[in-house]
């Protein structure tokens, strides 16, 4: 008998992230599930892009080890949690599950869910989220979205961070913005630096567009 426990792992996840799905909806919780390579800067996203927002939020960030990430956050002020997978290089449903117990729900319109830094295996595992924000750094090079499509293609955003730092890099955003609407022509894209702030308030109107 051929066993196939990848497919048994997906289906309890995509049934965990159903129930999670409902729940945001009945609660009329909008949930953005964050994800991109370690270091592109979505936590450094994250700590600029949530003072500024205007309704209650809260965070739930996973890191393989480490609170560093949900200690950066709580400093804004907002709910946060870590998940740590101990080696996992995804988050899947029962993790956020389980976070979520920690969190006031009551008080929150909002939630985003940090992934584990990684441009592969997150992709794989809905967590009941409304969309995905993938956040690319120009110092990973213009050619990702094609050579990670599994990634890119499921993205309702891309931002595209570390933009003050394109006079130093070879990075085109022309180049960029072709290969992410070949893999996924639907995607926005919204270039920014987390540092200067440059694009955020794009990137704010996007979100509350579909608040
Ligand atoms: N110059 C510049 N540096 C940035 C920007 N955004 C983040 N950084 C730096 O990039 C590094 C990584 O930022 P993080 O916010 O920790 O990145 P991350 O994606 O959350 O990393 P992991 O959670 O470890 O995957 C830090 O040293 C940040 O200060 C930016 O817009 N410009
Ligand atoms: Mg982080």
């Amino acid at each position: 008998m051929k066993v196939n426990v990848m497919t048994d792992i997906l289906q309890a996840n995509d049934l965990l992230a159903r129930d999670i799905r409902n729940m945001f909806h009945d609660r009329k919780i909008v949930c953005w599930n964050v994800m991109g390579s370690p270091g592109a800067g979505k936590t450094a996203m994250l700590e600029r892009l949530v003072p500024m927002l205007p309704v209650k939020v809260a965070v739930i960030e996973g890191d393989l080890a480490t609170s560093r990430d949900a200690e950066r956050i709580s400093k804004t002020g907002v709910q946060s949690a870590q998940i740590n997978t101990n080696g996992a290089c995804h988050l899947d449903a029962a993790m956020v599950r389980s976070a979520l117990d920690t969190i006031e729900l009551d008080d929150i319109s909002l939630l985003f869910i940090e992934n584990v830094g990684n441009l592969v295996c997150p992709s794989g595992f809905d967590l009941g989220e409304k969309g995905r924000i993938i956040v690319a750094s120009i110092t990973e090079g213009d050619d990702k979205p094609e050579k990670y499509p599994s990634m890119y293609k499921t993205a309702d955003l891309v931002v595209v961070n570390k933009m003050d730092m394109q006079e130093n890099s070879n990075f085109k955003i022309e180049n960029f913005e072709k290969g992410l609407k070949t893999i996924n022509p639907s995607s926005d894209i919204v270039p920014v630096s987390s540092v200067t702030g440059e694009g955020f308030d794009k990137l704010l109107g996007w979100i509350l567009d579909r608040q």
